[in-house]
């Protein structure tokens, strides 16, 4: 295997983010402007990209912005070597083997030999998503590699022409979706290390992004458009379009607002991520201002320090360290972590879009299925804390987070006091009623007033949930 240094969207990353802090205040000012506005602001130009006859945003975010957690799919040909190429093992994120070990296209094309996940069941995976209190699903219809997991009639490097396997995933995937209630959505990657339109004569360095294939034009018209028509026609109607590898040079800022209007003709509903566009801004994944197109931002691996008031914003994140499945990587995050992080993001008004990469033989990895079945089991008692509600109106609170609703706040906590009493400071408003949410009873604490804007709850002594307990407080709006 080679091992030179390699070049990763990691090393790319590290750029990116100095860059990023560089221009952080200025940043702050163009946000206050950027692009994925909410309901209620000045009408822009987003709010009906696709002309008059399209909803508004506000219509086609809804319920986005109620359902807050979805399930993303990193699956491809490279849980085949699952991080491993002739023997050595290929630094970075599992779904960059291709450009990190510098595999030829023909070469790695053979692995599509090899794919034959007979343990796939379409049926399981919705429903370990649905038993987590997800609402959708986000897969990799195709991935940098160019590898499709649908039955495309524009190449034969997809799983039914080229493996053994030969069942279409994204239809297995649609029918389950559509009976367990799940929204289906595709990730789907305008970056294409396989196609020779596109970026495989940049071999060895496919994510060279200083360099311009003739021919590029053909690819977007012919080949990527016709693929999404597919995709919303034939597995739709869809919930999410989720572009990515939008970053290469070829990728103007026109493509950008030609493929979102694009997708809205295909399917006037559909919502469509800022990566169609080519003004993401950095890891936090934001616009850098409403020339660029796209619905909502994508902070990737992190959470905005103090959310991003008036954007609507997704976090996706992995529960180890790679998208697509990489045999060795065993560093997971615990449950109480992942599920601190999902609340957290509620608090600040965010979505979360949590990460597994199932393994070539068709299986989500045993450690994930166990922290979304504990993320599951919290959401069943307390679900009604994360869907539907908007940022913390609180600020930052000593004792965990905090989520709201119209006469509402769940207060998350994740520290239970020892003296049996949880201050909530910065609330004026009065608290009519305060219970556990995990009490069927709603047996009422007692609530008292310390001057004119801190609150005492008398709590149990033991917390119901020793990760996140939640107690409401119905409050009269001011
Ligand atoms: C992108 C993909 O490259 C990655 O494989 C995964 O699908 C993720 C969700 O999205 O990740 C990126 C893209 C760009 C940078 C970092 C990660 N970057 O420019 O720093």
């Amino acid at each position: 295997m080679n091992e030179k240094t390699i070049r990763s969207c990691n090393s790319a990353g590290s750029i990116s983010r100095r860059i990023y802090s560089a221009l952080m205040i200025a940043a702050i000012c163009v946000l206050l402007i950027a692009g994925c506005r909410q309901e209620g602001s000045q009408t822009s130009v987003l709010d009906s990209p696709g002309g008059k006859n399209t909803l508004s945003k506000g219509e086609r975010m809804n319920w986005w912005r109620n359902d807050r957690f979805g399930m993303f799919i990193h699956w491809g040909l490279y849980a085949v070597p699952a991080g491993e190429w002739k023997g050595g093992k290929v630094q970075g994120i599992g779904e960059w083997i291709m450009e990190n070990g510098h595999i030829p296209v023909s070469e790695y094309e053979q692995l599509a030999k090899q794919f034959n996940p007979v343990k796939f069941d379409a049926e399981q995976w919705v429903q370990i998503a649905k038993n987590a209190g997800m609402k959708y699903i986000v897969i990799t219809s195709k991935h940098h590699d160019g590898f499709c997991l649908w039955n495309t009639k524009y190449t034969d490097y997809d799983v039914v022409d080229a493996t053994p396997f030969k069942r279409d995933i994204l239809g297995e995937l649609a029918q389950e979706c559509r009976k367990q209630g799940i929204r289906l959505c595709f990730y789907h990657s305008i970056m294409d290390w396989h196609h020779p339109d596109a970026q495989a004569p940049f071999y060895p360095k496919y994510n060279d992004t200083s360099k311009s294939n003739p021919n590029f034009d053909r690819y977007v018209e012919y080949y990527l458009k016709g693929q999404l028509k597919e995709l919303v026609r034939n597995y739709g109607p869809l919930g999410i379009m989720w572009f990515d590898g939008e970053w290469i040079k070829d990728w103007t800022r026109e493509n950008g607002w030609d493929m979102f209007e694009y997708c809205l003709s295909l399917q006037p509903d559909i919502i469509v991520n800022n990566r169609v566009g080519n003004g993401r801004q950095g890891m936090r994944g934001l616009s850098k201002s409403d020339e660029f197109a796209g619905d909502y931002g994508t902070p990737e691996q992190e959470i905005p320090a103090t959310g991003l008031p008036g954007l609507d914003w997704e976090t996706c994140m992995t529960m180890n360290d790679t998208w697509g499945y990489k045999s060795d990587d065993n560093n997971w995050k615990s449950r109480e972590d992942l599920l601190h992080k999902l609340v957290d993001i509620a608090s600040k008004g965010g979505n979360f879009l949590l990460n597994v990469g199932p393994t070539a033989e068709g299986l989500i990895p045993g450690p994930s299925v166990e922290r979304l079945a504990a993320i599951g089991e919290w959401m069943k008692v307390n679900s009604e804390s994360i869907y539907g509600t908007t940022a913390s109106p609180l600020g930052e609170v000593p004792w965990g987070r905090c989520t709201a609703k119209p006469g509402k706040l769940y207060l998350h906590v994740f520290d239970w006091p020892t003296n049996g009493k949880l201050e909530v400071s910065g609330l004026e408003n009065k608290v009519k009623k305060a219970y556990l949410l995990a009490d069927k009873k709603r047996s009422e604490l007692l609530v008292t007033r310390e001057g004119r804007e801190k609150v005492v709850i008398t709590v149990p002594s033991k917390a119901a949930d020793p990760v996140n307990t939640v107690i409401v407080l119905e409050i009269d709006k001011k």
